[in-house]
C-alpha cells in the first residue's frame, strides 16, 4: 500500500524539545525493571521527565489496553491492531506531545516497534499497513532513542510467568513470540541510529550497567550536536 502523507493538524507543529526514549522487548525481557534504572539515570542528570507506557498513559488509553489484554476477550487481528493505535493517538495527543513540547524527557514502556513486532512481524499483518497508521497517529513523532532488551524467549517467558498470571497477548505460543524477537531484531537492523540492542540475559545488575552506558552515550552524542 503507497502510505498518502495525513495531514493531521495537532502534530504539524511539531517541534520536540525533550527527548523521547522507548523500551523495547519480547515478554519478560525485564523493561519495567530496567525502567527504574532509566528514571534513577534522569533523576541523577537532573532532567525533568514522564514515565509513561504502551498501551497506555491516559485514563482513555488504560481503559483500552484492560480491553485489548483481556484474556475473556476474543479480539480480531484488526482490531488489536486499531485498539493499539486508536490508544497511541489519545496518548500521543493528550501526553506525549504537550510533554515533550514543554521540554520534558518522556520515556515510553512500549511504542510503535512493540507493534510491529507483534502484530506485525508475529501475527503476520502486512507491515504497510502499520506504516499507513503510523503516519496517521504519528505524523513525524519517532523516538529519539529506543533501548531494545533482547533476550532468548524460553528465558523471557519463563521470568514472565514468575511475575503475575498470563494477560491475553501472553498465552500465546513460543512460536509467536520468536518472531516476535526476530521482528525487533529487524527492527534494531532498519533503524541503526535509534535502536540500541541491550543483552537482557545477565543479571538485573549487568542489564542496568549496559543501560546506564547506553544512555551516557546517548547525552554524550546529543551534548556533542548542540555545543
Ligand atoms: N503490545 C503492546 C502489542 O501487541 N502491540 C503494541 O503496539 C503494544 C504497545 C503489553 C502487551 O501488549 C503487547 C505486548 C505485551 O504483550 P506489557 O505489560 O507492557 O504488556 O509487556 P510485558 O512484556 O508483558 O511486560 P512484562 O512485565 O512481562 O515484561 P518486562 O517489563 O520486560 O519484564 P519485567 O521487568 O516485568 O520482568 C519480568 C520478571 O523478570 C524479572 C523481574 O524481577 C520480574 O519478576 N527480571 C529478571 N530476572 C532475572 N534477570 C534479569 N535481568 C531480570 N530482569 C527482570
Amino acid at each position: 500500500m503507497n502510505a498518502k502523507k495525513i495531514t493531521n493538524p495537532s502534530l504539524s507543529s511539531h517541534q520536540a524539545r525533550g527527548r523521547f526514549i522507548t523500551l523495547e522487548g519480547s515478554e519478560g525481557a525485564g523493561k519495567s525493571t530496567q525502567l527504574e534504572a532509566v528514571k534513577a539515570w534522569l533523576e541523577a542528570h537532573q532532567i525533568p521527565h514522564q514515565i509513561t507506557r504502551e498501551p497506555g498513559g491516559t485514563p482513555l488509553s488504560e481503559a483500552i489496553r484492560e480491553l485489548v489484554l483481556d484474556p475473556q476477550y476474543q479480539v480480531q487481528a484488526d482490531t488489536e491492531l486499531l485498539l493499539m493505535f486508536a490508544a497511541r493517538a489519545q496518548h500521543i495527543h493528550e501526553s506525549i506531545m504537550p510533554q515533550l513540547q514543554s521540554g520534558v524527557w518522556v520515556v515510553s514502556d512500549r511504542f510503535t516497534d512493540s507493534t510491529y513486532a507483534y502484530q506485525g512481524m508475529a501475527r503476520g499483518f502486512d507491515l504497510e499497513r502499520i506504516e499507513y497508521l503510523e503516519q496517521w497517529v504519528q505524523q513525524d513523532l519517532q523516538p529519539d532513542l529506543t533501548l531494545l532488551y533482547d533476550v532468548p524467549v524460553n528465558i523471557g517467558l519463563k521470568r514472565a510467568s514468575m511475575r503475575s498470571a498470563s494477560d491475553r497477548i501472553e498465552q500465546e505460543s513460543k512460536a509467536f513470540f520468536d518472531r516476535v524477537r526476530q521482528g525487533y531484531l529487524m527492527r534494531a537492523k532498519q533503524h541503526p541510529d535509534r535502536v540500541r540492542i541491550i543483552d537482557a540475559s545477565p543479571s538485573v545488575e549487568l542489564v542496568t550497567e549496559q543501560t546506564t552506558h547506553t544512555l551516557d552515550q546517548y547525552l554524550g552524542s546529543i551534548q556533542h550536536v548542540e555545543r
